[in-house]
């Protein structure tokens, strides 16, 4: 008893941001899930007398038919676990979940307010993405269990609040490298599912390099024949999508509120390409395929017609069966292809995108070849300073943010950490977190930045655990930086929160690191 007064007394605490007082009184001291979200939302205001409780009535009922997906995707991650039917209504009457428009301005065109009622949770919204980043919330709201494949006994309940909320950057993204080591689609769309869960909204797919294409193209069928049949280590098969699996990779993202962004990295990183045709290379032969990790030594040949006919060719098949506006042309690490060389083929490549209706993505490196504002430089460097990065902010282009010595996922945690590599450092979860994407590099402001990516290379990365160890904490810490409001930013509140995801990858079966850096809730 005189251990729930102390605690009664001591857990008063503000919610990051929010300005709110929360008392955590010993009644209340019962998990309150309004102070475990990640990321942080802008405002969380507590209703301590009010609780909503999902029950077999519970229906998710639409006031707008924009929001059905989001609905589909709430009902598909709680029926099984509840054991509710949870249908889906058009209009509004009754008990549950209740997806309406109508909300505050402020919310802006991704944001949402979520308001808990006794009879109904409401989640206001101006587009399908306010919707799915509102039910993102309502699902860390909900008991861990909720999560479960299997039915679990309840009560669901919701605790009071009313939320307003809306992301710092319109890019939250992640990256997973499917050409290192291959990745079946029921392993992609895993990984879609766990980063949807923290309002990610852009999915990166590295889908060629050295050691591996693994996108079929139709016009090139000896990409994929060749260039897909290995992977780093040397285990061969059929280790590529086609374009019907990459369809349905896109539309499993999009279900989820994620755009899908596709990369072939050229001029250089190339190789299987190279492997796969010898046209390509400059000297009419075929390379050898390459299973091992060393970057650099493959480029396209520059001034031969038949790369920018192969280049077109690829930009086209992907674009068809691309939604999303982005394509990422890659442009890293071109370090056998002459400097006047890589500007030729980028001045020849960059309008081939525009061509087909995409704005370029593309590695750092490449935004030195261009004037133009509307493409995406990504910045990987370890440095906090790059002058070419600094000038096109300067122009006006929109930086996205993927310094390696920060937010790399495949950098390992500390000496002992098995997998992974450490070229840009060790990062621990908190080296993960402290740092500012809108003052990070000099001469980049808060207005310059598009974004927080998370990249995972997978040279050291075989498995769907290897991937959950390496994303997880870390890929929510990347969540947190590119949605919270820079005001919160506070390693003491958030390492809290973060910690009580715990449970939740628990019941979902991630395979976490328990960084010792993280007070883990059990
Ligand atoms: C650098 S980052 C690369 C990748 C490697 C990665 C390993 C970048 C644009 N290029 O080719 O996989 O390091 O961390």
């Amino acid at each position: 008893m005189k251990a729930k007064r102390l605690q009664a007394a001591l857990a008063a605490l503000v919610i990051a941001g929010s300005g709110v007082l929360v008392t955590n009184t010993a009644e209340a001291a019962a998990p309150t899930t309004l102070q475990e979200l990640v990321p942080q939302p802008v405002q969380v205001q507590p209703r301590p007398d009010i609780t909503f409780t999902l029950t077999a009535a519970s229906k998710i009922q639409l006031a707008t038919r924009d929001a059905r997906k989001p609905a589909e995707l709430l009902a598909k991650v709680l029926r099984p676990s509840t054991g509710y039917a949870l249908p889906i209504t058009d209009g509004v009457s009754g008990a549950g979940v209740v997806l309406t428009g109508g909300a505050d301005p402020k919310t802006g065109p991704e944001g949402y307010q979520l308001d808990v009622t006794p009879e109904q949770v409401v989640i206001r919204a101006s587009s399908p993405a306010g919707h799915f980043n509102g039910i993102a919330t309502l699902r860390q709201l909900l008991p861990p269990k909720a999560e479960a494949k299997t039915r679990q006994p309840g009560p669901w309940t919701v605790p009071g609040a009313s939320i307003l909320d809306h992301p710092r950057y319109h890019h939250r993204g992640a990256m997973l490298d499917v050409s290192r080591h291959f990745f079946t689609p029921d392993q992609v769309k895993r990984y879609v599912d766990q980063i949807a869960a923290f309002k990610i909204n852009y999915f990166h797919l590295h889908l060629s390099d050295d050691q591996g294409w693994r996108l079929e193209i139709k016009s090139w069928p000896e990409l994929t024949r060749i260039g897909g049949s290995t992977e780093v280590g040397g285990r061969t098969g059929k280790l590529f999508y086609t374009q019907d699996q990459y369809r349905d990779i896109v539309a499993h993202a999009a279900s989820r509120g994620i755009t899908v962004i596709p990369e072939f990295d050229m001029p250089g990183h190339t190789n299987a390409a190279q492997a796969s045709y010898a046209e390509l290379n400059c000297d009419g032969k075929k390379r050898p395929l390459y299973t091992g990790t060393e970057v650099g030594f493959s480029s396209l040949c520059i001034n031969n017609d038949i790369t920018y006919k192969f280049v077109e060719d690829v930009i086209r098949e992907v674009s068809a069966i691309t939604p999303g506006l982005y394509f990422h042309i890659g442009g890293d690490e071109a370090l056998s292809t002459p400097d006047a060389d890589y500007v030729t083929f980028m001045n020849r490549v960059l309008p081939i995108v525009e061509k087909y209706g995409k704005t370029t993505v593309g590695w750092h490196e490449f935004i030195k070849t261009t004037k133009d504002t509307t493409v995406i430089p990504q910045f990987w460097g370890t440095t906090t300073t790059d002058a070419n990065v600094a000038a096109a902010a300067q122009r006006g282009n929109k930086v996205l943010m993927s310094p390696a010595n920060r937010i790399y996922l495949d950098m390992k945690y500390d000496k002992n950490t098995k997998l992974g590599l450490d070229w840009a450092g060790l990062v621990e979860v908190r080296d993960a977190y402290s740092w500012n994407p809108g003052a990070y590099l000099n001469g980049v402001t808060e207005a310059n930045v598009r974004g927080v990516e998370a990249p995972l290379w997978t040279e050291t990365i075989r498995t769907s655990a290897d991937i959950e160890y390496m994303a997880f904490p870390r890929l929510p810490v990347a969540a947190e930086l590119g949605w919270s409001p820079a005001a919160v930013h506070d390693w003491d509140r958030f390492a809290p929160r973060l910690g009580a995801q715990g449970p939740r990858w628990k019941v979902q079966g991630v395979n976490f690191y328990a960084s010792t850096q993280v007070p883990w809730k059990r």
